[in-house]
């Protein structure tokens, strides 16, 4: 794009299809940043609307969440390091075009909330709410509880008082600090391995019950907000997804209060099938739950395979960014195929920029290699670029 050009497209809003529909598909989105976007919030807690008004100097004229009338979310980092989004204008300008909904990548999880017994630690979830908040933008919570070593507070490793009780409170308390704020909850994140109930500290302290309960005590401390079980590896229909269903019938059937279910989505752009991933969608939405694809992303490079292939892309060609395109399209036509209105928690991918996707360091598959898992390319500090997996997803919002 040339400097009339540019010019051109800041100036006259009429222009913005002309200059954004020529290729959307590599479009830059520096121009997001302060110094020529009159809606850029300057800090995290000015409350410019980034999402109606960023229009005239994005670069795009894709707005994902407007072609959807179910929550489009991201992850956000929003802790105190230099990637949060609350210390990037032209971060919150992309949030505020492209998604409805973001969930804390990090700062919600138990050993952030909740560092030692009788102590919470609000204040950064507090802060990225509030952006949301004065953005028109919904906040999914993630996660009450979750087995991963790293996650559970070193305090609560050694408890050894009651259980059920310290959860229960632990559920609780975090429930209703956010209330509606916070409009759905992953309640448990990842409790089940193909072999049945993952061995998790909570297991072996409490058996299953510990699942059930910490949906009891969500719903005991908020009657509206959706409870959903996550987990990842349950779009390729196997003995885990299994379980997960089996759970979820045993649920309805006895008066637990689960909304839906979470799938999160770390898929290959070769694996699972797509019709594995429909029917997964078909089996939760067919016992009437809601569902919702929490953690999407779509790299290149598939570490997975039998032979010795991987790493399949070296650099992200034209080829490979078309691949990708018509991944992200075929998992969105199968939602909305396959998930009715109504039952439609969303779709939230993992993240905002490549370079900043948690896959790029997941050294013990992926062994460092590089890849471009998201909608978005372009340094962590921007700018940011549109890649066609957007067109893509949003092709797929559209009917197209
Ligand atoms: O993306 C998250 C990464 O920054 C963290 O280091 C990691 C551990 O807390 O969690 C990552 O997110 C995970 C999510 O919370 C649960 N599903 C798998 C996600 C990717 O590992």
């Amino acid at each position: 794009m040339n400097l009339l050009k540019l010019f051109a497209c800041l100036s006259f809003t009429t222009m913005l299809l002309a200059c954004g529909g020529a290729d959307r598909g590599s479009v830059d989105l520096s121009k997001n940043n302060s110094s020529s976007s009159s809606s850029s919030s300057s800090s995290a807690s000015s409350s410019s609307s980034s999402s109606s008004s960023s229009s005239s100097s994005s670069g795009t004229s894709i707005r994902l969440h407007t072609q959807a009338d179910f929550p489009i979310g991201v992850a956000v980092t929003a802790d105190n390091s230099s990637n949060s989004f609350l210390n990037s204008n032209q971060k919150q300008a992309v949030i505020g075009q492209q998604f409805s909904q973001i969930t804390a990548g990090n700062i919600m999880k138990m050993s952030y909330l909740h560092p030692a017994e009788n102590t919470y630690s609000w204040s950064q979830a507090d802060t990225m709410i509030a952006w949301a908040d004065s953005n028109g933008i919904e906040v999914h919570g993630h996660t009450l509880i979750w087995h991963s070593d790293y996650q559970v507070p070193d305090w609560m490793k050694s408890y050894t008082g009651d259980w059920q009780a310290m959860l229960d409170k632990h559920v609780s308390d975090i429930v209703a600090h956010f209330g509606a704020d916070v409009v759905s909850w992953d309640v448990v994140n990842e409790a089940f391995e193909g072999s049945g109930y993952r061995n998790s500290i909570f297991y072996q302290q409490l058996g299953a019950a510990y699942i059930e309960n910490a949906f009891v005590a969500a719903r005991a401390a908020d009657a509206d907000v959706d409870l959903y079980y996550n987990d990842y590896s349950l779009v390729d229909n196997g003995a885990k997804f299994g379980h997960v269903l089996d759970m979820a019938e045993d649920f309805q059937g006895r008066g637990v209060p689960l909304s839906g279910i979470g799938f999160q989505m770390h898929i290959q752009r070769d694996s699972p099938s797509i019709s594995n991933i429909r029917a997964a969608f078909k089996a939760v939405a067919d016992l009437g739950l809601k569902v919702k694809i929490t953690e999407l992303d779509i790299p290149l490079n598939n570490p997975y395979v039998s032979d010795d292939s991987f790493p399949q892309y070296s650099v992200f060609s034209a080829e490979a960014a078309e691949v990708q395109k018509q991944r992200y399209k075929a998992v969105v036509q199968a939602y909305l195929d396959e998930v009715p209105a109504a039952q439609r928690g969303g779709i939230t991918v993992w993240g905002l920029v490549d370079s900043e996707s948690w896959l790029l360091s997941f050294f013990d598959v992926r062994n460092g290699v590089d890849d471009w898992p998201l909608l978005f390319s372009g340094p962590s500090g921007g700018p940011y670029t549109a890649k066609p997996a957007l067109e893509g997803f949003e092709e797929a919002l559209r009917g197209e």
